[in-house]
């Protein structure tokens, strides 16, 4: 049996603070913004609030450059404004995790601006710095997340230094042990302000391989593949095994790594250590790519139900009892789902609560990212000067150097932009949304004036109070927790069907994600008595048996069986 603990029962809502709500209108949303907010976000019945990266950074990537752990970014407020926010989210007795990034810092950080100045300086091995290969080229072939390669040469000291993400965001060396130690005090100085745990960024790259060998060549000439010698490199797990040591276990907390590539036995392998809790979950990204190529977000693929039940069932039949999972669909780093899984133009309103029930009917402690609550799409800027997503205008750049039509790499950015889900959040129709009084920092969705919080609020048949409905019912019937997940239907390329069953009963659920409605005849899969309808996305008449169902177009079932 799966046991009983918090962070399984909870629903996390990620905010992304930037765009969430600007309480001092200078455009940039902010933490008494999100304070003015708890109570929507209590009402929703949300659990654990995630808050993206809020510490002092310079912003090449929005935040995920720290400067200071130990500040609040000025825009977003000071000490005393997380303090109160922590106050006033425990008070609702919700909880709240925050971003921990420590693969790599700002190049704004103190630590690289003295690690930089010379090459024998305490700090010097705080970063990875290499001689070039033969005198002038990259110590590596290794390519940068945003593009181009992962080495910055530096001028002064004629060495070049290892960024996995921008020039910006130098990778630490976890080699160094005051470095680790470093991180360790400053993780316990941070839930010793009372905060509830982290949401782990791109833990599983901050061990390299040593010998920082060249990775496989993706064309002839261009860069490598480094990923096979820093993603769950040789010293990962004694880095993370110390970190619970040193400062994890101390605490009832909540973590989730978010582990690109981790693969399942990892996390069974890394969620105990000596017994107790390490990475309580993880996020995988085997669904972010069934719509993608899996090495290059840019080029698109296909969806194929059949992959996603695939994906959904090694998950969880393997951690079942074993390990714990991290439900989501989209965040910051993802277009919005109902433009993605769904239908954004038809079915806006069935194809986003069939996500969600989805989402909310998986094992694993579901994630809700801002907006999708009452079914934010993406957006269609027609200009580059309209992005501020680092990574969108690398590949803006780039792809424009290869001469591709603007009109080609606009359709690209359409789809896949982080930007998509970092327009501000919808609060009502009013000027700007209800987001800010004054310019925002990046444009709302021209669709506000439809879509937003007021008009959800004021539907009962909204996405958002379909949202409440299903938290109520994940949360009142355990087996949609702690269940053991069977598929059904599994050659079906339309509809994804399942079952959560334990001793208190069985749930089926079925989702169509596609227009094509269809009759499945249920009752072959399992007997049944008593057939109860407990939610639908559409206004549904009772059913009498599991004979001939008739699934209309991204419908949402979900029966109770008994
Ligand atoms: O993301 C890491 C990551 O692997 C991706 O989601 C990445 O942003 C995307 O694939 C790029 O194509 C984390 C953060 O969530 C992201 O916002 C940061 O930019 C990144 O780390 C660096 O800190
Ligand atoms: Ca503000």
């Amino acid at each position: 049996m799966n046991k009983y603990k918090w962070w399984k029962e909870a629903v996390v809502y990620q905010i992304y603070p930037r765009s969430f709500q600007d309480s001092n209108n200078d455009g940039i949303g902010d933490i008494p913004g999100i304070i003015n907010k708890l109570d929507y976000i209590e009402d929703l019945g949300i659990d654990v609030i995630w808050l993206c990266p809020v510490y002092k950074s310079p912003n090449a990537d929005n935040g995920y450059d720290i400067s200071d752990y130990n500040r609040i970014m000025d825009e977003f407020g000071d000490l005393d404004d997380i303090k109160e926010l922590i106050k006033k989210v425990h008070n609702r007795d919700m909880k709240l995790i925050m971003d921990l990034v420590v693969n790599h810092t700002s190049n704004q950080h103190e630590w690289f601006i003295k690690s930089k100045k010379s090459k024998i300086n305490p700090f010097r091995d705080y970063y990875i710095w290499k001689d070039g290969k033969e005198g002038k080229f990259p110590p590596t072939n290794w390519e940068s997340y945003f593009g181009g390669s992962s080495w910055t040469y530096d001028q002064k000291t004629k060495q070049y230094y290892l960024h996995l993400f921008a020039k910006e965001q130098p990778d630490l060396n976890w080699e160094n042990k005051e470095v680790r130690h470093k991180i360790y005090e400053m993780m316990r100085w941070w839930l010793d302000k009372g905060i509830d745990g982290f949401r782990m960024d791109v833990i599983n790259m901050i061990s390299k391989d040593q010998t920082f060998p060249d990775g496989e060549e993706k064309k002839k000439g261009e860069y490598g593949d480094g990923t096979p010698y820093f993603l769950n490199g040789p010293k990962l797990y004694e880095f993370l095994k110390e970190m619970g040591e040193e400062v994890l276990f101390d605490y009832d907390i909540m973590t989730v790594g978010e582990t690109n590539n981790f693969g399942i036995d990892n996390a069974i392998k890394f969620s105990k250590v000596n017994d107790k809790d390490l990475l309580n979950m993880i996020f995988h990204f085997e669904l972010m790519s069934v719509d993608r190529d899996k090495d290059n977000k840019w080029i698109e693929k296909d969806i194929d139900l059949k992959e996603i039940k695939s994906i959904y069932k090694k998950w969880n039949q393997k951690l079942y009892n074993k390990g714990w999972n991290a439900v989501y669909l989209g965040n910051h780093d993802q277009p919005r789902i109902v433009s993605r899984f769904g239908d954004d133009k038809n079915y806006r309103n069935e194809s986003a609560k069939m996500l969600a029930t989805m989402i909310l009917t998986m094992p694993g402690t579901p994630y809700i990212y801002q907006g999708e609550e009452i079914g934010m799409t993406n957006v269609k800027f027609d200009d580059i000067g309209k992005y501020r997503d680092i990574e969108t205008i690398n590949y803006y750049r780039m792809q424009n150097k290869k001469n591709k039509r603007v009109d080609e790499i606009l359709k690209d950015i359409h789809r896949v932009s982080r930007d998509n889900a970092r327009t501000p959040m919808q609060w009502d129709e009013s000027f700007n949304a209800g987001f800010t009084e004054s310019t925002p920092w990046i444009d709302i969705n021209p669709n506000y004036k439809n879509i937003n919080v007021k008009n959800e609020q004021n539907d009962p048949d909204s996405i958002l109070n379909f949202y409440k409905q299903l938290i109520k019912i994940r949360k009142n019937n355990k087996t949609l927790i702690y269940g053991k997940y069977e598929p059904v239907l599994e050659d079906d390329q339309n509809v994804f069907s399942y079952f959560r069953k334990d001793s208190n009963g069985i749930y089926l659920i079925i989702l169509n994600f596609f227009e094509k409605s269809q009759v499945i005849d249920f009752s072959s899969k399992v007997s049944c008595e008593n057939l109860n309808l407990i939610i639908s996305n559409y206004k549904n008449n009772e059913y009498a048996n599991l004979l001939n169902i008739k699934i209309k177009p991204y419908e949402s079932l979900l029966f109770k069986l008994s």
